[in-house]
């Protein structure tokens, strides 16, 4: 058994465990899709007595993990889990039954599971065998966004798309990520660790290295490449014949992509409804588009996000760089404005400073 891990403070236990079960849960962030992240902590009188999470689908589901982890203790004790336990053989068998088989007294769940195969029978069958279930109000927050990703795609059958970009001070977009961003740590290196896929234009693909995350652990995301109006062969550097099944490349006209082995989809019409539910279908939750240059490939995929709700999320990120070089007008209010010619700009201690002539 894992003995005592943390002791329960006084007031506010429920949270306290279910926050726990979240962070617990994202131990597996980047490596659970199409499944959700899931954790789970077993209590018994104010002690943690077993914990685990969901690390992987295929694998065994967090409570599966923190009952072994509890063992003869989890009889009579409090299981917290981030998610509605399953009461269904798919690749796991049920969880409820492992709950009811280790005699827990009470089930504490972060939100009802969004599944149609779960969605509140799990938590019926535990009650029906006795034990008391309740919904942690405070932290179902949390959890849901958790698994905004999973959620979303259990509820729309797409991936759960979110636009990442980089604006110049004047607001344009940039090709160019923060020199800390894709370093461990970074931003961007966190979003590659958590996105199950990232979408890329054809542009990119040719000319730099492939985005990849350098956080510990980290599954590098599929690379969805969109190949718009290519010339008959499009070449991926940076791919290595290994790495060739990471990547599919949609495109609209037939080509022939090297290196050989990278899968190749030549649609109708590349449109972005269809790409969330084609990368849904193949069991990812969630992508990234990394958006690098205004007008290019991914504007085009862009063009009705809005209307249709295919967009959920935005990332962007603010570089300290200017990039209009040529003449600005600066305006103080009013109708009055400055013109200034000859405009340069420079970075001083993390300020961007303008310099222009009247
Ligand atoms: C839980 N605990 O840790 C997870 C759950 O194919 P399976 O057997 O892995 O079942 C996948 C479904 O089970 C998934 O779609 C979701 O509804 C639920 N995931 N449930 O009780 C867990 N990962
Ligand atoms: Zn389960």
């Amino acid at each position: 058994a894992a003995g005592l891990r943390c002791q329960a403070q006084a007031g506010d236990r429920d949270g306290l465990y279910m926050r726990r079960c979240v962070e617990l849960a994202r131990k597996a962030a980047g490596h659970t899709s199409p499944n959700p992240m899931v954790g789970c902590v077993i209590v018994r009188d104010g002690l943690v007595v077993g914990e685990g999470f969901h690390p992987k689908a295929g694998e065994p589901h967090a409570e599966v993990f923190a009952l072994r982890d509890a063992g003869d203790l989890a009889e009579k004790a409090t299981a917290y889990v981030s998610l509605e336990p399953c009461n269904h053989y798919g690749r796991t068998p049920p969880c409820t039954e492992a709950l009811i088989k280790a005699k827990v007294k009470d089930v504490v769940v972060g939100m009802t599971d969004p599944n149609p195969i779960v969605a509140s029978k799990g938590i019926e069958r535990l009650q029906s065998a006795g034990i008391d279930v309740r919904v942690c109000a405070e932290e179902e927050a949390i959890c849901r966004k958790l698994n905004e990703a999973y959620i979303h795609r259990m509820l729309t059958g797409k991936a759960f798309a979110t636009l990442r970009t980089t604006l110049s001070m004047n607001g344009a977009v940039v090709n160019q990520i923060g020199s800390g961003a894709d370093q461990p740590g970074g931003y961007y290196s966190q979003l590659l660790k958590e996105y199950d896929g990232v979408i890329i234009s054809s542009n990119l693909a040719k000319t730099t290295t492939l985005p990849i995350s350098h956080e510990a652990g980290a599954k590098q995301p599929l690379y969805i490449i969109i190949a718009l109006g290519e010339n008959s062969q499009l070449n991926i550097p940076f791919l290595n014949e290994e790495c060739a099944s990471e990547a599919i490349v949609l495109t609209d006209t037939p080509i022939t992509v090297e290196p050989a082995g990278v899968e190749v989809s030549v649609l109708d019409r590349i449109s972005l409804e269809p790409i969330l539910q084609l990368l849904a279908q193949r069991g990812l939750c969630s992508v990234l588009m990394d958006f690098r240059e205004a007008g290019g490939d991914l504007a085009s995929l862009l063009k009705n996000f809005q209307e249709e709700k295919l967009v959920q999320k935005v990332v962007v990120e603010l570089l300290p760089v200017w990039t209009v070089s040529k003449g600005i007008d600066l305006s103080f209010g009013g109708s009055q404005s400055f013109p200034l010619k000859d405009v340069e700009h420079k970075e001083v201690n993390g300020i961007v400073l303008l310099e222009g002539y009247v």
